[in-house]
C-alpha cells in the first residue's frame, strides 16, 4: 500500500488542470466531480471535453477515477463540457452537465450510472434546453420530502422541479425564473444589475436553504463567491454575504460545498498550478465553520487541509 499523506496541499489535483468542483458524499466516501481544462487551447477560449471524478475517505488521499463522461458520449453536443453536479437517488447516480449543442446554444445533459465513478450514459437528449445561453451550471438537491430541484443559469438564476425519475421535470410548472433583486443577490455588475453571476450551489442545512454562487461585485472584473439563504426551496432569497473574495483567483470561481465526517468544506478553483490562467484552473479546498445562526464568514483561500 502506498504511504498515506496527512495534509492535502492545494490545488488538490496537480497532474491536470481541473475546475468547477462538485463534491458528493456517498457512504463513507466523498466523490469530487470536476471539469477539465485542456493544456492546449482552441481559439484562446475554454477548451473542455470531459468530466473527471476523484474520491477520498479522509480528504487527503485521493483516488483518480479518470474520465467518467465526455462530449464523445453525447451525440447532440459538440463543445464546452462545463460545470457538472452529481446526485444519487434509489441506487442510481445522475450527473447534470452543461454542454454546447451541435445546433447552437447551451443546454443541460444528464448522464446516468449505477456507479458514482461512472461511466455515465447520456439520456440522448437535453433535460433543459431553452435555446439560449443561460442553461449552464446545474445544481441539484433532493429535499427531505423527496422533492428534487435543479437550479441553473447565467446571468439569471432559474429552476425546474424534477420528477422522481430525475431525468424529467414538471412541465406544468416549467422553467421558473428567480426574481433577480438586490435584496436576494446584492447590487453588482452582472447583466441583471445584481452580483449573481453563475455556478449556483443549492443545499439545505439545519432547515435553512443556501444558494452559493459566483458573483460580480460592483466595479470588479473577477468573480468572488457569495451566498443567499431562504426559508423555502424556491425562495424568496435573502443575500447573505461574500463567501470568498476575488483576490488571488482568476476570472472565474466556482463553489461546491459538502459536510463530510463532521467537517464542512468549500471547494473552489484558482489558477495557482504552474502554468495557471483563466483557462487553466485548479480545484482547491478550504475547511470552514458555520456560525450559530447559520451565517458563514468570508473563507480565505488556503494552502490546504489536514486529514480527517
Ligand atoms: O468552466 C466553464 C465555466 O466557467 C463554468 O460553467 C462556469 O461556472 C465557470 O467556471
Amino acid at each position: 500500500m502506498s504511504e498515506q499523506k496527512t495534509f492535502c496541499e492545494n490545488p488538490i489535483i496537480k497532474n491536470i488542470y481541473t475546475a468547477d468542483p462538485a463534491p458528493m458524499v456517498y457512504g463513507d466516501t466523498l466523490y469530487l466531480y470536476t471539469t477539465h481544462d485542456e493544456d492546449e487551447l482552441i481559439n484562446d477560449f475554454y477548451t473542455m471535453k470531459d468530466w473527471r471524478c476523484f474520491s477520498t475517505k479522509d480528504m487527503v488521499n485521493w483516488e483518480d477515477h479518470g474520465v467518467i463522461f465526455s462530449l464523445d458520449d453525447i451525440d447532440w453536443a459538440d463543445d464546452r463540457a462545463w460545470a457538472p453536479q452529481a446526485v444519487e437517488r434509489n441506487g442510481k447516480f445522475y450527473l447534470y452537465c452543461p454542454v454546447h449543442k451541435k445546433d447552437g446554444g447551451m443546454a443541460i445533459a444528464v448522464g446516468v450510472s449505477d456507479n458514482p465513478a461512472g461511466p455515465y450514459k447520456d439520456l440522448g437528449y437535453p433535460l433543459v434546453d431553452e435555446g439560449d445561453w443561460n442553461d449552464i451550471d446545474p445544481t441539484v438537491f433532493i429535499d427531505d420530502d423527496g422533492q428534487a430541484y435543479l437550479y441553473f443559469g447565467n446571468p439569471e438564476l432559474r429552476y425546474v422541479i424534477l420528477n422522481e425519475d430525475m431525468i424529467s421535470y414538471d412541465e406544468k410548472v416549467g422553467i421558473v425564473r428567480v426574481p433577480m433583486t438586490e435584496e436576494s443577490f446584492a447590487k453588482g455588475s452582472h447583466d441583471t444589475g445584481t452580483s449573481y453571476g453563475e455556478g449556483p450551489w443549492f443545499y439545505k442545512r439545519n432547515g435553512l436553504y443556501y444558494m452559493v454562487y459566483a458573483a460580480f461585485g460592483v466595479d470588479k472584473k473577477d468573480e468572488h463567491l457569495a451566498y443567499s439563504t431562504s426559508e423555502g426551496p424556491t425562495g424568496p432569497w435573502k443575500y447573505g454575504g461574500v463567501l470568498m473574495t476575488e483576490e488571488g483567483g482568476v476570472f472565474t470561481n466556482h463553489p461546491g460545498i459538502a459536510d463530510f465526517k463532521g467537517h464542512s468544506y468549500l471547494f473552489y478553483h484558482t489558477g495557482e498550478l504552474p502554468g495557471g490562467s483563466l483557462f487553466h484552473r485548479s480545484v482547491c479546498v478550504a475547511e470552514f465553520k458555520y456560525n450559530e445562526d447559520g451565517s458563514i464568514n468570508t473563507i480565505p483561500k488556503c494552502e490546504g487541509i489536514g486529514r480527517i
